[in-house]
C-alpha cells in the first residue's frame, strides 16, 4: 500500500478541503443590491493528493473554482475541483503522482508527458466563454452554469505558445483582448508570443519577442497605445530543472526588466529598461500620455515566495517582501534605460488589487486593494494568528489626493483579493461596489462582504455566511450574467 496521506498537511484556516460544494441559497446579512446581476468567480488551488516534496511551491495545488451567483438579491455557491489532465491521472492511481512545481523531471515516469498544470490562478470571461488560467499551460474552458471542465482551449488552433498568462487584458472601448505566453516554445525557454484575440475570441494577430533572461513574467499592463511587460530575478534553466528542482530561483543580482513595446507594432520597437531589485508580480493598470508611459503597480522589495530560493544562498527575508503603491514612468521621448519611480503611500498593502476594469488601459484615479490597518484590533488569542499574518481592511487609494477610503472587517478575520463590480448604467470610475472573500479565523468560515466602493467607509451593505471555509483564492472577479451568455456565431 503506497502511502497516500502520510504528509503533514497544513492545518486550521488552510487545511484541504477535497470536495465539490454547492450552496443553493447563503444566509445574508444585511441587503444584497438588487442590481447585483451576475457572478463572482474565484480560482485558486487545494492540494487534492498532499505533494509529492513537502517543499514545493504552493502555487502547485489543484486548480478550484468556485463561484457566488447574484440574482434578484439572493446568491447560490458553488465549487468544483479544475478536472485536469493532471488531476485526472491523479485521481486514477488514487495518489500525486508529479513532482515539484513545474518540473516534469520530478514526475513519475508515468506520468512525465502530461500536461501537468493545476490551472490555479485566476479564472477568465471573455467571448461568451469562462476559463481558468495558469500561467504554464492553456486556458481550461469550464462551463459556465455546471463549472464542469469541458478542456483545454487554444482558440482554435491559432494561438501556438504553449503557455497563456494568468492576467489577460481586456480592452473595454473595443473588446479586445491581449494575452501572452512565456517560455513559449518550452520548458525554459526565451520566446514570448504576444496575442491579440478579437471581440469574439479569434486569434487576430501574433508578435514573436525573445526575452533578456528567462524570468516569470506574471502580469502585464496594456494601454491605449502600449504593452507593458515587467519581470525580475527569478530565473531558471534546464539545467536547473534536469537537477530536480523547483522551476525558480531568485537571484538578486540579475537586474529587473520592463519591456515596453508599441501596440499595433511588430515587436522591433521594444525597449527593455532596467531597474534595482524588485519582485514584479502584479500590477494595478496604466496609461500612454504622448511619450509617457504611466505605470501604477504594488511591486514588492524583493523575493516574495519563501518557498522560491535564493541563488546565493541566504536565507528568505521577510522584511524585503512587502509591496507599496508605486508610480513607474517611462519617457519613451528620451534615450536611457531607467524609468522614474515614486512610492505613492507610504504604508505596505496587499499586492493583490484591483481597478475599475472599465477603466483599463487608460487614466484612472482608484486602487482598490487590502492592507493591514495597524490602528485596527485584531485578537491574537482567539485566532492563534501572529497579527503580522493577517490583513483586515479594504482600501481604495486615490491616486490623484493621497487619501484612502477603508473598510475594517473584523478583529479575527483576515482578507482575500477584493474585486471590483461595476455599477449597471454608470460609467464614472469606482462607481460600483467592493467585494470578496473573509476568512473568518475563530468560526473556521468564509463570509463574503459586499460595499458601496465609493463609501467604504461607511461600512458594509451585506455579508454572506458560508457554513464551511471556502476553498481558497489566488484571483477573483465580477462578471455581468450577460457576459457569461455563449456568443452567437461571429462572424467567421
Ligand atoms: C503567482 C501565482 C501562481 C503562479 C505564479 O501570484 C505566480 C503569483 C497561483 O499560481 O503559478
Ligand atoms: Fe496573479
Amino acid at each position: 500500500m503506497v502511502a497516500r496521506f502520510s504528509r503533514p498537511q497544513p492545518q486550521g484556516f488552510l487545511a484541504p478541503q477535497r470536495f465539490d460544494a454547492d450552496l443553493l441559497d447563503c444566509e445574508v446579512e444585511g441587503t444584497i443590491p438588487a442590481d447585483m446581476d451576475g457572478d463572482f468567480v474565484r480560482v485558486g488551488g487545494e492540494w487534492f493528493y498532499p505533494p509529492k516534496f513537502p517543499d514545493d511551491a504552493p502555487l502547485h495545488s489543484d486548480g478550484y473554482i468556485s463561484r457566488f451567483r447574484f440574482k434578484d438579491g439572493r446568491v447560490a455557491y458553488k465549487g468544483r475541483f479544475v478536472r485536469t489532465p493532471r488531476f485526472e491521472a491523479n485521481l486514477a492511481a488514487g495518489r500525486q503522482q508529479f513532482g515539484y512545481y513545474r518540473n516534469p523531471f520530478t514526475c513519475e515516469a508515468a506520468v512525465r508527458g502530461l500536461n501537468g498544470t493545476v490551472s490555479n490562478t485566476a479564472p477568465l470571461v471573455h467571448a461568451g466563454k469562462l476559463f481558468t488560467l495558469k500561467e504554464d499551460a492553456l486556458p481550461i474552458e469550464i462551463d459556465p452554469d455546471t463549472l464542469d471542465t469541458i478542456g483545454q482551449w487554444d482558440f482554435g488552433g491559432d494561438y501556438k505558445s504553449e503557455t497563456f498568462t494568468a492576467h489577460p487584458k481586456v480592452d473595454p472601448t473595443s473588446g479586445e483582448m491581449i494575452a501572452f505566453g512565456y517560455e513559449a516554445t518550452g520548458l525554459a525557454s526565451d520566446d514570448l508570443f504576444v496575442y491579440f484575440i478579437d471581440g469574439h475570441g479569434q486569434v487576430a494577430r501574433e508578435v514573436r519577442l525573445k526575452v533578456p533572461y528567462v524570468s516569470m513574467i506574471h502580469d502585464f499592463a496594456v494601454t491605449q497605445d502600449h504593452l507593458i511587460f515587467p519581470f525580475a530575478c527569478y530565473t531558471t534553466s534546464m539545467e536547473r530543472l534536469e537537477a530536480g528542482k523547483v522551476h525558480w530561483a531568485w537571484n538578486r543580482q540579475l537586474p529587473s526588466m520592463i519591456g515596453v513595446m508599441r501596440r499595433d507594432g511588430d515587436g522591433s520597437d521594444i525597449r527593455w529598461f532596467k531597474g534595482p531589485e524588485r519582485c514584479m508580480m502584479h500590477v494595478f493598470n496604466a496609461y500612454s500620455e504622448g511619450d509617457k508611459v504611466v505605470l501604477h503597480a504594488p511591486f514588492y522589495e524583493s523575493n516574495f515566495f519563501p518557498f522560491f530560493p535564493n541563488v546565493d544562498g541566504s536565507p528568505w527575508d521577510p522584511t524585503k517582501a512587502v509591496a507599496y503603491v508605486r508610480r513607474l514612468t517611462f519617457d519613451l521621448g528620451k534615450p536611457g534605460e531607467s524609468w522614474d519611480e515614486e512610492i505613492l503611500f507610504p504604508n505596505p498593502i496587499g499586492d493583490l488589487g484591483k481597478v475599475d476594469s472599465r477603466y483599463t488601459t487608460l487614466p484612472q484615479r482608484y486602487a482598490f486593494t487590502n492592507f493591514a490597518d495597524a490602528a485596527r484590533p485584531f485578537d491574537e488569542a482567539r485566532t492563534g494568528m501572529p497579527r503580522a499574518r493577517i490583513t483586515n481592511t479594504y482600501g481604495r487609494f486615490d491616486l490623484h489626493t493621497g487619501a484612502i477610503d477603508r473598510l475594517f472587517v473584523g478583529d479575527t478575520h483576515t482578507l482575500q483579493e477584493c474585486s471590483f463590480v461595476p455599477r449597471r448604467g454608470s460609467s464614472e470610475e469606482g462607481d460600483g461596489y467592493l467585494i470578496g472573500t473573509v476568512s473568518n479565523l475563530v468560526e473556521m468560515r468564509t463570509e463574503l462582504v459586499i460595499a458601496d466602493a465609493q463609501r467604504l467607509g461607511e461600512g458594509e451593505l451585506a455579508r454572506l455566511h458560508l457554513p464551511f471555509r471556502a476553498a481558497a483564492q489566488v484571483h477573483g472577479c465580477w462578471y455581468d450574467a450577460e457576459q457569461l451568455t455563449p456568443l452567437a456565431e461571429g462572424p467567421a
